[in-house]
This record gives C-alpha cells, sequence and structure tokens, in this order.
C-alpha cells in the first residue's frame, strides 16, 4: 500500500513517472490521494508558504478543502439517544401472518429481509458509558420490498409519560442539569426527581428504570418492545391491535449496579465492544420478534387503555406468540456514516401496518423527520446509503441541500401529460399504503382520557412479579437515586408516592434516607386539563387482573446455554496443563469465551514446560468485563496466585458480584485467601471433586448471578 501511495513529485524520474502511471493505471480506484474534486495531491505534508519561513498563502486550496471539511466534521448528536451501537442483519419470518396482516414481509417465509439495528442509552451525550442507568433504545430498520419499515422501540415495554406534550419536559428533566451541566447520563439528580415526583403517571416506568432491566449485561442479551399499540391490517381492510417483542435467544441478564459503576471507569465501551466482538466472531446476536394480538371488538375488555403507553398487557392475558428471528451478522463498516446517519421514524411504516390513536405515539410521528432536518441538516436525508430503500423511489420532490439525485426530464408535477403521467398513483385496490379506515367523530379537545388515570396497578404488578432480589435491587436503586437529591422535599414526594405502588417497598427506601414514608392525601396529579375539576382526575389503583405476571421477572427467562460468556482462567507459571486445558476445551466446546490472566502479558509456563499464550496481566484485567472465574490447578501457580493481591481482588470481587466461581481442588486456598468460605452451600462456588466439576459449573454459569449472595456475608471487595 505504502509503495501505492508514493507520490509522483517534480524530482521524479521519468522512469518513477512512468512506473507510477503504471500502478494508477492498474489501480485507478484511488490509491493516490485526491482533493474532494478529484486533482491529484503532490504534497500532504506542508502548506503553501511565501518562502521557507514566510507567511501560508490563502491561495492554498488544498489547505482550506482539508481544514474546512475537519471544522465541520462533527453534527448535532441526537437530542435523545446520543449513545448508540448498531450492527446490520437480516429477519426471517416462521409463519405467514396473512390473516392479520398483508405486509410482505411478514407474508413470505422464504424472504429474508435486511434489516440494520441500532441500540441506545437515552440520557447520556455520545461519548458517555455504554453503562449508565438508563432505557435503552432498540431501533429496527427492515428494508422491505414494500419500502422501509422502522419499529423504534426499547428494552422496556412502557414509558413515562402517556401525551407527546410532556416529551421536552421530561427530558430536559432528566438531561444535565442546565446551570452546571451536570450530571452526565444520569438520572440522580434533583430535576429528574422534581419532575417525575409530580407525574404519578410515570410511576410504572420508574420501577422498570429502577430495576435490573436498566443494567443490561449485553445488548445481546435485552428484550426490545415497540411499547405502543400499533395496528395489524389484513387484505380485507380487517384490523387487529398489535404490541410488538422482541426475545434474545441468550435470554436476559444485567449487570449489579456496583458493577456497572466500575465497568463505566474501566470500559465505557463495553456494550459498544461487546456488540462488535460477538459479530466478529461469529456469534451473531439473535432475537425472536412476537406479537400480542388482540381483536377489534377486545379493544375495552382490558382494566387499562391499549391507547395508554404506562401500560403493558400481561402475557397471561394474550400471550406472546414467536413469528420470526432477527440476526445480526454484519459490523457497519464506518461508523458515522452508518450509525451516527442512520435516521429511524415510528412514522416509516409499510403497507399492512398502521398507528394506534396512543397519543405519545401521534406526536412522535412529527417528531422524528423534524429532528433529522436539524440533524442531517437537510431534507434530503433519506438519500443517505444508510436511510434508502432497497427499492426505487419515484416521485416529484426536487432539490434542496445535498440532492444527490439527478432527475431527469422535464416533469416535476403531478398530474402530467408530458412525462407520461408518471410517476402514478398505486390506485388500485389493495395496492399502496392505506390508512386504516377508522370512524373519528368527536369533538376537538385538550384533554386526557379518564381511562388513563391509574397509575399504580400496573407499577404494584411490577414490583410483586419480581423475586426477592430483584426487589432489593430496586429498592436500592432508589435509595441510591433519591440520596444524590439535594432536595429534601423532592425525597419525601417521592418516598410518599412510593407507598401507592407498595407500602413496605416506600417504607424500606425511605428508612434509608433518614425520612417516614407518609400516605400523599391525593398523589398529585399535574395532567388535569385546563377548566376540568381537578377531583375528577385523580389518579386512581384498579385492581389488578393479575397478581404477579412471571415473563416480568428476568429470573425467568434464563436459558440452558453458556454461548459467548466470558470466562476469566486466573493462572501464573507451573500450572496444570491438563486442568486448564480440559476446562477450556469443555467451555469453548459450549461456546463461551476463556481468557487467560496471568502476572504479566507474554507466556506462562504449565507443569509440563508448554508455553501458554497469556490474554491479559492482572493490571490491565477486571473481574467486571467476566461472567465467571476459574481457577486451574498446579500448587507452583496457586503460590504465585496467593502472593499476586490482584488476583484475590478478582475473585473476591466476582464473587461479590454473585458471579459463579470454578477452582481444582489446589484452587482452595487462594479462594479462602480471597474471602471465600467455601463451607457455605453456594451453587455458584464450585469446586473439583473427585476430577469432576464440568457439570456443575457449566449450570452455574448459565444460571449467571447467584444473587442470594448479597444477604450474606459481604466479602471486603
Ligand atoms: Fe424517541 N426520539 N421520542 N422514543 N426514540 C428520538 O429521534 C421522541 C419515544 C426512541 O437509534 C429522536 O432520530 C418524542 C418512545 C429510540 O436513532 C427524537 C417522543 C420510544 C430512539 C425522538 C419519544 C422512543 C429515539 C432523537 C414522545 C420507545 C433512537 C433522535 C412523544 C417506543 C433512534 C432521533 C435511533 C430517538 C422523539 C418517545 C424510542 C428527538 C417526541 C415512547 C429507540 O425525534
Amino acid at each position: 500500500m505504502a509503495k501505492k501511495n508514493k507520490k509522483i513529485t517534480k524530482a521524479s524520474t521519468e522512469n518513477e513517472k512512468t512506473k507510477n502511471l503504471k500502478e494508477f493505471t492498474e489501480n485507478p480506484d484511488g490509491e493516490f490521494l485526491t482533493t474532494n474534486h478529484g486533482v491529484r495531491i503532490n504534497d500532504n505534508q506542508n502548506s503553501l508558504k511565501a518562502g521557507d519561513r514566510g507567511p501560508s498563502l490563502l491561495e492554498d486550496f488544498i489547505l482550506r478543502e482539508k481544514i474546512t471539511h475537519f471544522d465541520h466534521e462533527r453534527i448535532p448528536e441526537r437530542i435523545v439517544h446520543a449513545r448508540g451501537s448498531a450492527a446490520h442483519g437480516f429477519f426471517e419470518l416462521y409463519k405467514k401472518m396473512d390473516k392479520y396482516t398483508k405486509a410482505g414481509f411478514l407474508n413470505d417465509t422464504s424472504v429474508k429481509t435486511p434489516v440494520f439495528v441500532r441500540f441506545s442509552t437515552v440520557a447520556g451525550s455520545r461519548g458517555s458509558s455504554d453503562l449508565a442507568r438508563d432505557v435503552r433504545g432498540f431501533s429496527v430498520k427492515f428494508y422491505t420490498q414494500e419500502g422501509n419499515y422502522d419499529l423504534v422501540g426499547n428494552n422496556m415495554p412502557v414509558f413515562f409519560i402517556q401525551d407527546a406534550m410532556k416529551f421536552p419536559d421530561l427530558v430536559h428533566a432528566v438531561k444535565p442539569e442546565q446551570d452546571h451541566e451536570m450530571p452526565q447520563a444520569s438520572s440522580a439528580h434533583d430535576t429528574f426527581w422534581d419532575f417525575i415526583s409530580l407525574m404519578p403517571e410515570s410511576m410504572h416506568m420508574i420501577m422498570w428504570l429502577m430495576s435490573d432491566r436498566a443494567l443490561p449485561r449485553s445488548y445481546r442479551m435485552m428484550e426490545g418492545f415497540g411499547v405502543h399499540t400499533f395496528r395489524f391490517i389484513n387484505e380485507k381492510g380487517k384490523s387487529h391491535f398489535v404490541k410488538f417483542h422482541w426475545k434474545p435467544v441468550l435470554g436476559v441478564h444485567s449487570v449489579a449496579f456496583a458493577e456497572a459503576q466500575v465497568i463505566s471507569g474501566k470500559d465505557p465501551d463495553f456494550h459498544r465492544r461487546d456488540l462488535w466482538e460477538a459479530i466478529e466472531s461469529g456469534n451473531f446476536p439473535e432475537y425472536e420478534l412476537g406479537v400480542q394480538l388482540i381483536e377489534e371488538k377486545d379493544e375495552f375488555k382490558f382494566p387499562f387503555d391499549l391507547l395508554d403507553p404506562t401500560k403493558l398487557i400481561p402475557e397471561e392475558l394474550v400471550p406472546v406468540q414467536i413469528i420470526g428471528k432477527l440476526t445480526l451478522n454484519r459490523n457497519p463498516d464506518n461508523f458515522f456514516a452508518e450509525t451516527e446517519q442512520v435516521a429511524f421514524h415510528p412514522g416509516h411504516l409499510v403497507p399492512g401496518i398502521d398507528f394506534s390513536n396512543d397519543p405519545l405515539l401521534q406526536g412522535r410521528l412529527f417528531s422524528y423527520t423534524d429532528t433529522q432536518l436539524s440533524r442531517l441538516g437537510s431534507p434530503n436525508f433519506h438519500e443517505i446509503p444508510i436511510n434508502r430503500p432497497i427499492v426505487d423511489i419515484h416521485n416529484n420532490q426536487r432539490d434542496g441541500h445535498m440532492r444527490h439525485t439527478i432527475n431527469k426530464g422535464k416533469t416535476n408535477y403531478e398530474p402530467n401529460t408530458l412525462g407520461g403521467g408518471c410517476p402514478f398513483q398505486a390506485l388500485m385496490k389493495n395496492f399502496g399504503f392505506t390508512s386504516f379506515l377508522e370512524r373519528i367523530d368527536s369533538k376537538k379537545i385538550r384533554n386526557r382520557s379518564k381511562s388513563f388515570l391509574d397509575h399504580f396497578s400496573q407499577a404494584t404488578l411490577f414490583f410483586n412479579s419480581q423475586s426477592e432480589e430483584e426487589k432489593l435491587h430496586i429498592i436500592n436503586a432508589l435509595r441510591f437515586e433519591l440520596g444524590k437529591v439535594q432536595t429534601p422535599e423532592i425525597r419525601q414526594r417521592m418516598v410518599n408516592l412510593l407507598t401507592q405502588i407498595d407500602k413496605q417497598m416506600a417504607n424500606r427506601v425511605a428508612e434509608a434516607l433518614g425520612l417516614i414514608a407518609g400516605t400523599p392525601e391525593q398523589p398529585i396529579n399535574h395532567s388535569v386539563p385546563a377548566d376540568e375539576n381537578p377531583k375528577d382526575y385523580q389518579p386512581v389503583k384498579i385492581k389488578s387482573l393479575l397478581e404477579r405476571s412471571e415473563p416480568l421477572s428476568m429470573k425467568n427467562t434464563i436459558k440452558d446455554s453458556i454461548a459467548t460468556r466470558r470466562i476469566a482462567f486466573l493462572a501464573a507459571d507451573g500450572v496444570d496443563e491438563a486442568s486448564l486445558k480440559n476446562m477450556k476445551k469443555l467451555l469453548e466446546e459450549k461456546g463461551a469465551m476463556v481468557k487467560i490472566i496471568a502476572p504479566k502479558l507474554g507466556f506462562i509456563k504449565s507443569s509440563k514446560g508448554n508455553k501458554i499464550p497469556v490474554d491479559e496481566s492482572f493490571l490491565i484485567a477486571c473481574s467486571v468485563v467476566y461472567d465467571a472465574v476459574f481457577v486451574p490447578g498446579g500448587p507452583k501457580s496457586i503460590e504465585a496466585l496467593l502472593a499476586e493481591s490482584d488476583a484475590q481482588h478478582f475473585i473476591s470481587e466476582a464473587y461479590r458480584h454473585c458471579k459463579p466461581v470454578g477452582s481444582a481442588t489446589e484452587g482452595v486456598m487462594l479462594l479462602t485467601a480471597s474471602f471465600i468460605d467455601v463451607g457455605l452451600k453456594d451453587e455458584g462456588v464450585v469446586i473439583e471433586k473427585n476430577a469432576s466439576i464440568d457439570k456443575a459449573f457449566i449450570k452455574a454459569i448459565a444460571q449467571h448471578r447467584f444473587w442470594h449472595r448479597e444477604n450474606a456475608r459481604k466479602v471486603p471487595a
């Protein structure tokens, strides 16, 4: 390459020139540096000057072009969901959905629909940590034969607010505070909780946000939801309401909050790196697409409104039908061109899918095009390669900033005769997009439907559905977040509001804050329409149809698989080669990834005198980016690790974060030195017995975490 880039200078001999020219002719696709207008650049090291030590000259168009382009390299980051990572892939349908929708990509099981998927956090800036406690965006662009369809969802099935009117307030409240621009990527501050404490409709979402769902282990291990109710429309024009779900094949897993905070320092790109590396290594992330379908006649069958985005439909009431699978199999070539410039929009629909009247969704339909205009700077953002549909575009829209298409001919209007009438409307029945013929006969009002007033019953359902450990995590998250709030009145208002969800939970949060949770006389409702009596709009709590909903607990999503889990092997010179290699082979056969961590980089010498390459030294490695730890045998190796305080810290930290720890019998001393009481009953601590720990260790890794340890003796990690 360096040879090809050799520049042609005046000083070149005739021979060199000929050689360069020959190379250029053979490799005409841009091996030489050029300006943006295709002129070959003769010197990319020095600007044009008046003499050796003279001033630079304004006429240096090459310098000016380069610097001007650089000056304009940044575009405004997304106002929300700025921090994201994306991948290409495809969607395959398991079963024809023609009974419900005429959407082509949901009707042909032989078609592989290309997709581009972007995951994101919401509150932080582009450079913020992946591990912030936050909602994750889960946006999917399907490049279908009928145009692009975007399913722009989140990893939580409900939202903070019921009406688009409140979105700018919500986002202002959660973003860094306007006076000092702090804190970055965190909801643990006064303005957020001030707003939330006055917004009882957000209580259900707050339960999700305070749960471990807000701290995914990986983008590959989280669910996705369309949130709003949409419509499927079939050939006959019949409509069904539909809720969309993405279910990760690897199950749903999270990290501990304490761990998330360490990862934010050790590897703020943790999720981005994980996604990239999984795809590079051929471990393609997979998610199944599920739908909950509700007949039109059942619209009012539930004790909540289908149009209310703070409610979910429990799977016990309407089962999720799995209809297809999404596979992510290719990393982007260029982050900016693809991940940054991709423009999603819930309004990018294909025939067979339609909106509901959810007032949050309706507001989104305006916002997304508008935001692209300021972010991407032109109404021609659909011409950026990542946003282009795979089908042709024909219309009479013309011109504008950065237009790529060269429209030929005379006609840019319709109807016309000069252009042969082209392009035509798709006037035939069931051809092209037609909106569902919903009857609307109503007064024009600014109001909140009274069917939206139950702000608490699903928050309680969510809390009740969690395991004891998950409940404790929610309580601790609330203690942390509200503990960071400086204004005592906000803390008090919040704990009072929590009593509406669960009194005991509110008391436990209050206690840690040095408060007593009092029941608010009437929770404040700031959504009362003007001219209405506030008494008619008090939040209510309707008795839930269910006490618990099993799929709401992550504990119920655990799969019998250790695929792609990262396992740290701690070893030093003298390690028992068989112990190390056998376990490594076994785990790798099951799809896990093993890394050897040793006192220094390079190689360690095994018991047999063989060299084993080291992946990370203790200086670089940290337990938080691993899923489990294994200590292979070999007395010399164990002795060396006993002298290595970082090795013990690694083990005790992993144990404290409730991860599986496995060891050959000889490693027990090291575990004890790492404050692990191997005598305690704990299926997550697996010691070799009779030369066999395989099954038990694999089972423990599949289990992912042993949260009960949090209530046991704390190790000083
Ligand atoms: Fe968004 N949202 N949003 N949102 N949203 C954006 O669009 C907005 C909402 C979601 O990976 C913005 O291109 C309004 C719910 C995702 O590029 C912006 C309202 C859900 C992404 C915007 C909502 C989402 C966005 C910022 C309330 C879950 C990232 C940049 C009426 C169903 C897309 C952009 C990507 C991005 C507006 C509420 C999901 C400003 C006004 C509910 C995953 O247009």
